[in-house]
């Protein structure tokens, strides 16, 4: 038996493991469903040989003599913690979380301190180990290994092992959901479908992301959940192509990786879940503005960041429309990027509304710009002189399309999304299709799909929102 199985294993124990742990308070994934207990076929199934369990044993009595991580500070968990944003406050970086797992589990082992068994589950009252940012680091890096803790406090007893054996049963998976960032409702909405599908599957998801839409934050991100060797990966990509060779490195790995909303290149995914034809939405954007300013004016997009691979496609197609006759009395004098943050995309939108006094309407299809660019329109009190349309979720955009600000926009299900990419991530982390051209695979309620010739299984088309429709959806 090879390291990767053998960590495989352990990787599973503990899922397994954490799964039988008393209801946590806290984790960055509040929604996640726990996995039904397996039974005892399943489990007898799964069961390794003498031989594994041995080998085991020695790989895990080999990493304890690797300890030694001082806690440079004890830090007392907070009823609104996550690990992540611990380690934001103590290294400024979110992703450096790992090494505060590694540090307290190492250090729990001669008492005092709590065991992270799972790092999206931590409950307020546990006392944790810092290390120093410098010990973070190697740990982080590999220099101390950065496993070392987390195996050595694995250390399975009988119990243990017997739910890592189960956690090898098919279905028993592992999948992470990553979104472009955190703190966007689009994507929470997406994740609450995600964990729907979760539940139906009896598999765990979790959901990871970083603070910003940014791709090198994304690619450690997904550095470090392949060498965890989770089960699956489902991305909304920050870049196309730059995450080609992480995407690649997993599917090396035998992680099968589902970009979806925004996709990873062909080579760096296995499959692509698309939420609607990107030609329709990008014309459709046109057609709603035009709508909207009565056919003429100068109009901007306002967009989320400038290497999105989804605004970038739709901002084309809209480019495209922009060419036809009917057209003709419509400029756009503007792109501008508000980052999928907040603050951005208002001042941005501001900045569109004072260097265009003559701006007629905004485009912005994102779901955080248009909803800033609606206020900013709002507050700038030119609510019927500049008309904003764009891609936004109906609870986010309802007050605005009732003011007048943004009469109409267009949006798929977030959750429907959400829900088809663990589906599809499923079919193929368990050998029920290999995202060859043609495969096909139920995705519970919303029935079957087939992968088209470039590997991409297709949502459906969006829906227009407007003031006659809106107080018909909740999300
Ligand atoms: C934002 C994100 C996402 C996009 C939606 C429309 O939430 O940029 O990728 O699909 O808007």
């Amino acid at each position: 038996m090879n390291q990767i199985t053998m960590k495989k294993i352990f990787v599973s124990m503990m899922i397994l493991w954490m799964l039988a742990l008393p209801a946590a308070a806290l984790a960055q994934d509040p929604t996640a469903e726990p996995t039904a207990e397996p039974t005892a076929e399943m489990m007898e199934e799964a069961m390794p040989t003498a031989e594994a369990t041995a080998e085991s044993e020695d790989a895990m009595m080999a990493e304890d003599t690797m300890m030694g991580v001082a806690c440079d500070e004890d830090y007392s968990v907070q009823a609104d913690d996550w690990l992540s944003k611990i380690a934001d406050k103590f290294y400024g970086d979110v992703l450096a979380y790992p090494a505060i797992v590694d540090a307290t589990n190492a250090a729990a082992k001669s008492g005092g301190y709590d065991v992270i068994d799972n790092a999206d589950v931590i409950e307020p009252g546990w006392t944790l180990c810092i290390p120093t940012a410098e010990d973070a680091q190697a740990l982080l890096s590999g220099a101390i290994s950065a496993d070392t803790a987390m195996m050595a406090e694995a250390a399975p007893t009988e119990e243990a092992m017997a739910e890592g054996e189960a956690a090898m049963m098919e279905g028993a998976f592992n999948f992470v959901l990553v979104p472009k960032n955190l703190g966007n409702p689009y994507f929470d909405t997406a994740n609450a479908g995600a964990q729907e599908a979760a539940a139906e599957l009896g598999v765990s998801v979790t959901y990871q992301g970083s603070a910003t839409a940014d791709a090198t934050e994304q690619i450690q991100l997904l550095n470090s959940l392949i060498a965890q060797q989770v089960d699956g990966l489902a991305v909304s990509a920050n870049d196309s192509d730059a995450l080609v060779p992480t995407g690649a490195d997993a599917i090396a790995a035998g992680i099968p990786v589902v970009s979806w909303d925004a996709e990873i290149a062909p080579g760096g995914r296995t499959l692509h879940v698309l939420q609607a034809v990107s030609e329709d939405i990008g014309r459709g954007q046109i057609q709603l503005i035009s709508d909207l300013i009565g056919g003429e004016g100068q109009i901007a997009i306002l967009s989320a960041t400038s290497t999105a691979p989804n605004q970038n496609e739709w901002i084309m197609w809209m480019q495209d429309e922009l060419t036809k006759p009917e057209y003709a009395n419509i400029e756009l004098v503007a792109t501008v990027y508000g980052d999928d943050e907040d603050e951005k995309s208002y001042n941005e939108a501001q900045g569109l509304m004072k260097t265009y006094p003559d701006l007629k309407g905004i485009i912005s299809p994102t779901t955080v710009g248009i909803a800033a660019a609606a206020r900013a329109v709002q507050d700038a009190g030119k609510v019927g002189e500049v008309m904003v349309t764009g891609l936004g979720t109906p609870n986010q955009m309802r007050d605005y399309v009732k003011s007048g600000a943004a009469p109409a926009f267009a949006l798929w299900n977030p959750a429907n999304l959400g829900y088809l990419a663990i589906y599809a991530l499923n079919a193929l982390a368990s050998g029920d299709i290999t995202g060859a051209p043609g495969d096909t695979f139920e995705a519970g309620k919303l029935g079957s799909y087939t992968v088209d010739d470039n590997g991409v299984i297709l949502l459906g088309p969006p829906t227009v929102f407007n003031a006659d429709n809106i107080d018909n959806f909740d999300f």
